[in-house]
C-alpha cells in the first residue's frame, strides 16, 4: 500500500519463522559490548525507546564507529544477510530499479516498552538518499507519517504490526514521523516478545 509517494507499507512481509530469527539476532546484538543503550538528547532528555546500532553508531545527531555516548566499544558489524534483507525489502516495496543503491550499512534497532514513544522527527543524518527500510516485531504500534514541512498536521496514522515492512524513499525520505503509542500485549504469542522492536536499515553514504 502506498501511503505517500515513495512510502510503501507491506503488511506481514516477514513470516513468523523469519520474525523469530530476526528477534534472536536482535537479542544477541543487544548484549554488551556496544549493546542496548538509552539515547540521551543534547537538550538533556532521554529517549524512551532504547537503541542498539550496527555498522555505524548513531548519537544525536551524528554517526561514529564507536559507542561515543556509551561504553566506547567499536560498533558491531552489520552482517551481509541483513544488508541483503534491506535490498530485498526495497525490491519488494519499490521494485528492482529502486533496489540498486549502495549496500545497506547501518542498522538502528529500537526497543519500545509499553510506555515508550518516539516524537516527530526527520532522519537527516545520513548522506545517502537511499530509502530507509523499517521492519517491525512484537507489539502493534501507531506510526505517524507526516509531511516534509513541519511536525504538525497533516499526518496519517498507520498501525504497524509484527512482520510488517515499511519503506521510505523518494519524496518521503525526509518526511516527519513518529510513534505516538504502542499497544501493549498485542505481539504474536509465538514470538515470545514483550514490547515492540523496530529494525531500520539505512545507507550511510559515508566513506569507509
Ligand atoms: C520506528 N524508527 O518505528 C521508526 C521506524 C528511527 C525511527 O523513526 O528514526 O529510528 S523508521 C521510520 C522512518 C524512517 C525514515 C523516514 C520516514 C520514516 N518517513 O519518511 O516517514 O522505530
Ligand atoms: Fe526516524
Amino acid at each position: 500500500t502506498e501511503i505517500a509517494p515513495g512510502a510503501v507499507h507491506v503488511p506481514d512481509w516477514l513470516d513468523v519463522d523469519r520474525q523469530r530469527r530476526l528477534l534472536e539476532a536482535c537479542r544477541a546484538w543487544a548484549r554488551p559490548p556496544a549493546g542496548l543503550r538509552t539515547v540521551r538528547t543534547p537538550g538533556g532528555g532521554a529517549m524512551t525507546a532504547r537503541q542498539v546500532c550496527l555498522g555505524w553508531h548513531w548519537y544525536p545527531y551524528g554517526y561514529a564507529r564507536t559507542v561515543v555516548d556509551g561504553d566506547g566499544s567499536p560498533v558491531k558489524p552489520l552482517p551481509p544477510w541483513l544488508a541483503a534483507l534491506g535490498r530485498d525489502a526495497v525490491h519488494a516495496a519499490l521494485g528492482p530499479e529502486a533496489a540498486t543503491t549502495a549496500p545497506y550499512d547501518i542498522a538502528l534497532i529500537n526497543f519500545y516498552g509499553a510506555d515508550a514513544r518516539m516524537g516527530m522527527h526527520r532522519d537527516s543524518d545520513e548522506k545517502s538518499d537511499a530509502p530507509v527500510v523499517s521492519l517491525s516485531l512484537g507489539d502493534t504500534c501507531v506510526f505517524r507519517f507526516g509531511n516534509t514541512a513541519s511536525r504538525a498536521r497533516p499526518y496519517r496514522d498507520v498501525d504497524l504490526r509484527s512482520g510488517d515492512l515499511f519503506v521510505f524513499g523518494g519524496a518521503s525520505r525526509l518526511a516527519y514521523h513518529g510513534v505516538p503509542r504502542v499497544h501493549a500485549g498485542t505481539a504474536p504469542p509465538e514470538l515470545g516478545l514483550t514490547g515492540r522492536l523496530n529494525v531500520t536499515l539505512r545507507v550511510s553514504g559515508f566513506r569507509t
